[in-house]
């Protein structure tokens, strides 16, 4: 059930499957206020994982850089509540891991098609590195890659399936990571997507 991946790091295996349907009814709802788009790194390419965000602070790039912001860059609105079920989600994995009242101003939605990737990198946009950060994954299956303090520390690799849910705190916080590229499979709930909402404390 519990399966530490590194110090500070570890995977509560199906934590989040019975709740599976409703997280993505519930994704719907937040892609329908703010569509999934594929946004710009600030060296100029666009990223292969569709995005989108609720709760008080979502996560932007353009070529400006990477940021918090309260408003949709694409619509100048605020993103949507963060839904009950997720911030409970997101402080149940938290508590299960160690820490206490977690409350997580910002979920970012990560949509991967079959070709998409996310290469190796820092989460350090947040103002509190003592915070942890929550992954819940959904849909179809991928190997998702953990290295060290720097980007030429070999990884190593874990695979995640549906409802699995990683909390990532403390020594492993701001552990370079990434996820290989999705490949084609059939999920009888998102089809050939994977999802993976990413909580965090922004400010
Ligand atoms: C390990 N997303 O959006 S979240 C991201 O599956 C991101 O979409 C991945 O990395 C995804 O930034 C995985 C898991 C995660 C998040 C933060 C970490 C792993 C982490 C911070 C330190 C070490
Ligand atoms: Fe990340």
């Amino acid at each position: 059930r519990a399966e530490p991946i590194c110090e500070g790091a570890i995977v509560l295996r199906g934590l989040a499957r019975e709740s599976g349907a409703e997280l993505l009814a519930q994704i719907e709802r937040v892609a329908g206020q703010a569509p999934f788009r594929q946004m710009q790194t600030p060296g100029g390419h666009t990223m292969s994982v569709a995005m989108t965000c609720c709760g008080d602070w979502g996560w932007v790039t353009d070529a400006k850089g990477y940021r918090y912001q309260q408003q949709d860059p694409v619509s100048g609105a605020p993103w949507s509540n963060m839904p009950a079920l997720f911030r409970i989600l997101a402080a149940d994995a938290a508590l299960k891991a160690g820490y206490a009242e977690f409350e997580p101003d910002s979920c970012l939605i990560n949509r991967y098609l079959p070709g998409a990737r996310m290469g190796l990198h820092q989460d350090r946009n947040e103002k509190d590195f003592d915070q942890p950060i929550v992954s819940v994954s959904l849909g179809t299956p991928v190997t998702f890659q953990f290295g060290g303090m720097r980007r030429s520390d070999r990884p190593g690799r874990v695979p995640l399936e549906h409802g699995d849910v990683v909390v990532w705190g403390g020594p492993a916080r701001l552990r370079y990571h990434g996820v290989l590229t999705l490949k084609a499979a059939d999920h009888p709930l998102t089809g050939a997507c994977r999802y993976n909402l990413t909580f965090r404390r922004a400010r």
